[in-house]
């Protein structure tokens, strides 16, 4: 059974806007209120130093990739080439397709000029004149949004040649995927953009060595480069202000599931789920918390006794999960444990792009199974399968697609085995019925 919600009392979350902060403004999105608000006002700031102190400020800064990964960005950048008299690349993830994430496709659509802003420093410090913002395909708003805020950046002299008499120049593209999971994946992302289909590339090299077209690529997250002009205008040490040592600055946690206001909320790393469910309201009707996941469907499951662990990359890890991309979803006690999983097994069987035979044929079978025991036709058998299984793919699979997929299966038996036994058994009635299983 689930673990009792633990009642240690804390404060609501400290928000920390940032990244947030020009969303309640009347045309957030147009460079209009982005200038009254200081927009463009880090780009001068940026373009008046040498490339490398930018490089500089970000390593010093510690702001740390928020795709998922949470590698150094200043790091990430440093490891371009210089001199090497090849063209350097920016390519800006933006195929937020990670189950309950939901935080860089709002921002795009409250405040693309800060992405932009931010991709132009970025292009300067890494001595890119050609940065591509890949969208995901369903999200075709954000894409015109985005599409708008580039034309207006280019009147306004921001992009183009000679960008404010500096001598520098930049074109930015914003190019819409197909709507494929995968292509989140940076290098399957490198290969769609290229015009090929997206299948992840063997790494090394990296993308940093050999990205886009072959060239040094750096590939970050929409938030990752939003966060940019804010650390110019403020510093490494403002920056390092907020959240913890080791995961400094201000996050999107993105809400979703049975919460009283779900949305998008920013606060400090470091911030607990039981501050941030403060902020949101509590849980929807009172109905308490049962599990949530602190960065998407492919971060391991945290129960209750969870709900104090702080959210930061290293904090999550230890207490033996990822922070991934703060998806945090939420699910009651009303929810079944292996219904969560089936439904998230279907979601990566559909997405798997078939390079590789674990994930391609393991979430085939991990479906099957799961399909099995939810409709009440499974046996301890299946579930010793399905744990086999998963713990098979894990590690086994070309890219984190096929780890993700056994993540669910894996961290779903750890806490709530259980209830996958009693489906067994039929102590507890079918998730579904097995007529309404489609390809069952
Ligand atoms: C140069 C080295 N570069 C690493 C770079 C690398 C990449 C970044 C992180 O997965 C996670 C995944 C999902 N020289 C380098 C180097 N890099 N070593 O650093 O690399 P890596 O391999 O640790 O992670 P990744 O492949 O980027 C991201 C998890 O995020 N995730 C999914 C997120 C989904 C989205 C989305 O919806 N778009 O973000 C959620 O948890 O499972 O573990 O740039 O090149 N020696
Ligand atoms: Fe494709 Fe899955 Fe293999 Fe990744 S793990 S390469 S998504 S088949």
């Amino acid at each position: 059974s689930a673990p009792q919600m633990p009642a240690v009392p804390a404060g609501p979350a400290v928000m920390t806007p940032v990244l947030t902060r020009r969303w309640a403004s009347p045309d957030s999105w147009s460079i209009k209120t982005y200038r009254r608000l200081d927009g463009y006002e880090a780009l001068p700031k940026a373009l008046a130093v040498d490339p490398g102190r930018i490089v500089e400020l970000m390593k010093n800064s510690g702001l740390r990739g928020r795709g998922g990964a949470g590698f150094p960005t200043g790091l990430k950048w440093s490891f371009l080439p210089q001199g090497d008299g090849k063209a350097h690349y920016l390519v800006i993830n933006a195929d937020e397709g990670e189950p309950g994430t939901c935080k860089d496709i709002p921002s795009m659509m409250a405040d693309p000029h800060s992405l932009i802003e931010g991709c132009i420093i970025t292009c300067y410090a890494i001595r890119s004149e050609f940065c591509a913002i890949y969208v995901r395909g369903e999200a075709i708003h954000s894409l015109r949004r985005l599409t708008n805020a580039v034309n207006e950046a280019r009147a306004a002299g921001f992009l183009g040649r000679n960008i404010m008499g500096t001598g520098f120049n930049l074109e930015i593209v914003v190019h819409a995927g197909a709507g494929a999971y995968i292509c989140g994946e940076e290098t399957a992302l490198l290969d769609s953009l290229e015009g090929r289909r997206g299948q992840p590339r063997l790494k090394p090299p990296f993308p940093a060595v050999a990205g886009l077209y072959a060239c040094p690529t750096v590939v970050n997250n929409v938030e990752t480069i939003m966060s940019v002009p804010a650390i110019v205008m403020g510093g490494s040490d403002w920056y390092r202000s907020m959240g913890t040592d080791k995961s400094p600055g201000p996050k999107i946690f993105s809400l979703s599931g049975h919460v009283t206001r779900p949305g998008q909320y920013e606060a400090p790393m470091g911030t607990t789920l039981r501050q941030l469910l403060e902020s949101a309201g509590g849980m929807l009707d009172g109905i308490p918390l049962k599990f949530f996941t602190p960065g998407g469907s492919s971060t391991p499951i945290f129960t209750p006794q969870h709900l104090d662990v702080p959210l930061s990359f290293d904090d999550v890890a230890a207490a033996g999960s990822m922070l991934g991309t703060t998806a945090l979803m939420c699910f009651n006690e009303t929810v079944s444990v292996p219904w969560a999983v089936w439904k998230w097994l279907e979601f990566y069987k559909h997405e798997s792009c078939g390079k590789c035979t674990p994930c391609r044929e393991g979430t085939g079978w991990l479906v099957q199974i799961l399909r099995r025991v939810v409709s009440g036709s499974g046996t301890f058998e299946d579930l010793d399968t399905l744990t086999d299984a998963a713990g098979n793919i894990a590690g086994r699979s070309f890219c984190a697609l096929g780890d993700a997929a056994a993540t669910p299966i894996l961290s779903g038996f750890k806490y709530f085995r259980s209830e996958f036994e009693d489906l067994v058994t039929g102590r507890t009635p079918p998730v579904v019925e097995s007529r309404l299983l489609v390809g069952a």
